[in-house]
């Protein structure tokens, strides 16, 4: 098999260090060969790697799987029977049951971590199981999560999953309101949350949000509640029960049930361009293994390693990436209840030093805060034991890559730019450690089995010249692949399998490089036509955020007279810069430096803050209603982390010319 070099487009690339690819599990040769055995007999490949699972009944089919827009069904290893708890505890118990299976760092450095064995979390899943029980959850019953990032939230999702009951996270950053929405939407009886979420110092009253949310469900929804803070909050009994107390009366003894492979593991919600959340159903069997093989591969999982995925549970990437994926591998994962900045911005990379973490998985607008804060809070820390750096959620700017690179990395660690959605449940374009060379903010090549495609966006087609552009698609299925939308199978079809036919539509853009590598250019929806010229605002970002004295760029389009849309431009300076107009300009002429004339910013309005969502994304939706001056249909501003930034941006909006 020849190396895979990528040199055609003579761009600037991280090789694959030998050394590291000589103790990889994967290096180029072996993922070429894994590659096209994937996609040319995926019968053959999953067939053979599902049995790394510990299976109740082993499968005989392995997919049964269709993209065809009048009959969409994703099946894998359906007749096949496990218990998704027991391949993530009881089968390491012979052989590590003294191993660390979770780190917990708690969100006050002076508090304590805990190291918790597979021993001990099959003890409190068994347990947790049998209250479960008690309190009448049986197999495909929902139950609602809404938990602090602490070891409890892990066993109630391991023991929904013991049982066959189906969890749905709620961020614990959502107001009453989402909650409800989504407690009703599963029809779940039990919400299992705490009295509150320490964060960052300040805390979060999750009960009495969970009070709040309980005066808009149904009447029997019970409550089992985590005493974290043992802070004051209210009790109606009957309806809520002390985890504590219940735990101390449970029984250690609980034996798994039995599920289909295609059973629902759990729901969760996410955000579309349009309407409500929809509640993204993701599998036993076939999830369970992307999870766990991605897990292991592109974070190059070894014996006695510490991996730290930065995420919260109540996303996607919590669920594959902190509990899923690390523990049906029997790794150690640490979980993180805390902030980067708190009490101060080296808080991240003291952790890593304290724990001799190994892999380190975070998200690019982290790394931005980051790195704004200055590069002191990094070099007082030793960092010494990371081998594999990886982001994921948005595209990295090559500012925030080389920083992440240079300084924590100190240029021996090989960056994974992840890049999937809540939707895909695992990875599917990511740079493997030891076999990839990587380009700063390209997720560059397909995982196992992942076969993407660029459509022209208009026609539809397939474009097959290996440099282009277009929207990205998949042609064909792969284990780890969202089954349905709750309750609507429907919209299943009609938002990923409509627009174009035969494939699944990512809803991004990309651009595939002469060396077949792809680069996201953002969702479609925030492609913006500026004189005719196509333009992905996630490049104009990319240009401002390489300014010096720009710390944070949300761009959107807006409508112009002559240009059909102008480019609206966010910009959050750096601690210490005062903006001006020759600011202004300079950034201008930046701009149509960095890319070009076409896309030179019309307006440049300061914003203090940007709107995010709690999980660090940019709500573009909020800041195009603001450039188009349309204050009125702002729409649903209640997933924000912070509400008031929209407020001073609207009172500051530029005028237009
Ligand atoms: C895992 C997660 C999915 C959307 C996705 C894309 C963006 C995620 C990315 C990336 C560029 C990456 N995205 N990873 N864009 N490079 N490495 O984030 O899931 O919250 O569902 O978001 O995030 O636009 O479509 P989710």
């Amino acid at each position: 098999m020849t190396e895979q070099k990528p040199i055609a487009s003579g761009e600037i690339i991280k090789a694959v260090s030998e050394e590291f690819a000589a103790n990889a599990h994967i290096d180029s040769s072996k993922y070429s060969e894994m590659y096209a055995a994937s996609v040319s007999d995926p019968e053959g490949f999953w067939g053979e790697h599902g049995r790394s699972l510990d299976w109740i009944k082993p499968y005989t089919k392995v997919k049964d799987t269709s993209f065809a827009h009048d009959d969409v069904h994703v099946r894998w290893f359906e007749d096949g029977t496990l218990n998704v708890a027991a391949n993530c505890i009881d089968r390491h118990l012979a052989t590590r049951g003294d191993q660390t299976a979770i780190i917990f760092e708690p969100d006050d450095p002076a508090e304590p971590a805990q190291h918790i064995t597979y021993r001990e979390l099959h003890r409190q899943v068994c347990k947790l199981s049998n209250v479960l029980e008690d309190l009448g959850v049986r197999k495909g019953d929902r139950v609602i999560l809404y938990m602090p990032m602490i070891p409890e939230a892990a066993y109630a999702m391991l023991a929904c999953a013991r049982i066959g009951a189906i969890h749905s996270i709620v961020f614990a950053g959502f107001s009453p309101d989402a909650l409800s929405a989504r407690i009703n939407g599963a029809d779940a009886r039990l919400l299992i949350t705490a009295d509150y979420a320490p964060r960052g110092g300040r805390q979060t009253p999750l009960k009495s949000n969970a009070d709040a949310a309980l005066l808009h469900t149904r009447d029997d929804v019970k409550m089992l509640v985590v005493k974290r803070t043992g802070g004051q909050t209210t009790w109606v009994d009957g309806r809520d029960f002390d985890y504590h107390e219940l735990m101390l009366e449970a029984d250690e003894v609980q034996h798994p049930v039995e599920v289909e492979a295609e059973h629902p593991l759990f729901i969760l919600y996410t955000s579309g361009s349009t309407g409500q959340p929809k509640g993204v159903v993701h599998s036993s069997g076939g999830y369970l293994l992307y999870a766990a093989m991605t897990q292991k591969y592109v974070f190059d999982v070894h014996e006695g390693d510490v991996y730290w995925c930065t995420a919260d549970v109540g996303w996607v990437t919590g669920h594959s990436y902190i509990v899923y994926g690390p523990l049906a591998n029997g790794g150690t994962t640490v979980m993180f209840e805390g902030v980067p900045t708190y009490p101060d911005a080296s808080r991240f990379w003291q952790v890593c030093d304290k724990h001799k973490v190994t892999q380190f998985y975070t998200a690019p607008t982290a790394i931005r805060a980051l790195m704004a804060k200055g590069p002191e809070f990094v070099e007082t820390c030793d960092l010494s034991s990371l081998r594999v750096l990886g982001t994921v959620g948005e595209p990295i700017n090559p500012e925030a890559w080389n920083w992440y690179n240079d300084l924590v990395g100190k240029g021996r660690c090989p960056i994974v730019d992840t890049w999937w959605q809540t939707e895909t449940g695992g990875h599917l374009l990511t740079p493997l450690p030891g076999a990839i060379a990587t380009k700063p903010g390209s997720a560059t090549l397909p995982f196992f089995g992942v076969q993407p495609v660029v459509l022209d966006p208009h026609s539809g087609a397939e474009i097959t010249e290996t440099e282009c552009e277009g929207v990205l698609c998949l042609k064909d299925s792969w284990p780890g692949q969202m089954r349905t939308v709750y309750g609507d199978h429907e919209r299943f079809v009609k938002t990923y399998f409509s627009d174009y036919k035969g494939y699944y539509f990512s809803g991004d853009g990309c651009r595939r490089d002469a060396d077949g590598y792809y680069w996201i250019t953002g969702r479609v929806d925030d492609v913006i036509n500026v004189s005719g010229h196509r333009m992905g605002t996630a490049e104009v970002e990319s240009a401002l955020v390489a300014h010096a004295k720009v710390a944070e760029a949300a761009v959107v389009g807006y409508p112009h007279d002559i240009k059909g849309q102008g480019i609206y431009c966010y910009v959050t300076l750096m601690n210490g810069e005062e903006p001006s107009e020759e600011l202004r300009k300079e950034l201008r002429t930046w701009v149509r430096t960095e890319i070009g004339p076409i896309a030179a910013p019309d307006l440049i309005q300061w914003a203090p803050g940007l709107p995010k969502t709690r999980s660090g994304k940019i709500m573009r939706r909020i800041l195009r209603k603001i450039a188009e001056d349309d204050f009125g249909a702002l729409g649903d501003t209640s997933t924000l982390a912070d509400p008031s930034v929209v407020e001073d941006l609207i009172e500051n909006r530029m005028n237009k010319k």
